[in-house]
């Protein structure tokens, strides 16, 4: 198979674009097509601060490297929540984080270290609390939240980015469809204006990118990631989920694509407006943080929790 553009030998085939491109080509257009869709859903200005919440997974740190070489002023989040369970993915994946800023002149970022600042790792809060016992995801998505809208806060940063691709964005819209989330599938967009005062504004550039492709664009280039996944994520409903789109994408190249853009278009011509909800905020009487419990916000919460019997 050759490039397209060039005649070489192609690297890579993209069924559902009818689209097969060389090594050189294949960065070139992924990197034209990220800021095709910043501009196109009015993500953000060379003149913000992006804060780019970083894994150390392919996604996150491919996100990073072209938001870089587009010359947006572009700034890593790590949060490191301690995950160690005999495999040491905290620990390999902030070594990833920092040997990728460690190559780059302009690559800074910030480490919110979870043990370090509130005594605990993510999975001793888990084990301690209602909330993370049996799975600590739930927990883990709380402390995540709170760790990017304060850091986007404190940072001044106008916008926080993260890294998720079509194949995420499709499974959690699969997922709210089974369950008629209909709140959620009403939030879900690639581009979440901030809900209150001091939190952040979240985008995702790599909506429209298969996670093939993301994977593809580290490879190429060489980006040194992650290639485990967190231990929790094992047997998650999102991964079965994404098997079953995986079947149907193999039978019908470009149904996760049409699914999604499906989303947004419906978003576009208003039908989910009147399901939008509206939800009083109110500041967190310990952090500040904008929040919709009583009192203490559900992150200052957690740490204060006596341990569950
Ligand atoms: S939520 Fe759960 Fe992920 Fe947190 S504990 Fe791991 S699998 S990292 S996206
Ligand atoms: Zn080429
Ligand atoms: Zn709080």
């Amino acid at each position: 198979m050759k490039c397209r553009k060039c005649g070489r030998p192609a690297v890579f085939n993209m069924r559902q674009h009818k689209l097969a491109l060389c090594q050189v080509h294949y960065p070139e257009w992924f990197v034209a097509q990220t800021a095709r869709a910043i501009e196109k859903y009015h993500m953000f200005t060379p003149d913000d601060r992006v804060l780019v919440a970083v894994s150390g997974g392919k996604d996150s740190l491919a996100l990073w490297d072209v938001l870089l070489q587009l010359g947006y002023r572009a700034d890593g989040l790590y949060i490191d929540l301690g995950i160690d369970d005999g495999v040491g993915y905290s620990a390999a994946s902030r070594a990833k984080v920092e040997q990728f800023a460690a190559a780059r002149a302009n690559a800074h970022f910030t480490i919110v270290d979870i043990k370090a600042e509130y005594g605990e790792t993510l999975p001793e809060a888990a084990r301690r609390t209602r909330r993370g016992r049996g799975k600590p995801c739930s927990v883990c998505g709380l402390i995540k939240r709170h760790a990017m809208n304060r850091i986007t806060r404190d940072g001044g940063y106008d916008v926080l980015a993260t890294g998720h691709n079509l194949d995420d964005e499709a499974a959690v819209l699969f997922g709210n469809v089974l369950h008629w989330q209909t709140g959620y599938i009403a939030r879900q967009a690639p581009v979440l204006p901030a809900s209150g005062e001091g939190l952040a504004r979240k985008v995702k550039p790599f909506c429209r990118f298969y996670e093939r492709e993301t994977a593809a664009y580290a490879l190429i280039t060489g980006i040194d990631y992650i290639y485990d996944e967190c231990p929790y994520a094992v047997g998650a409903t999102s991964i079965r989920h994404k098997g079953i789109l995986n079947q149907m994408e193999e039978e019908a190249p470009g149904t996760k694509m049409q699914f999604y853009l499906g989303l947004l278009r419906a978003r576009k011509e208003g039908l989910f407006r009147e399901l939008a909800e509206e939800v009083e905020l109110h500041p967190c009487a310990n952090c500040g943080q904008l929040t919709s419990a009583p009192g203490l916000c559900t992150f200052c919460r957690l740490w204060r929790e006596a341990p569950a019997p």
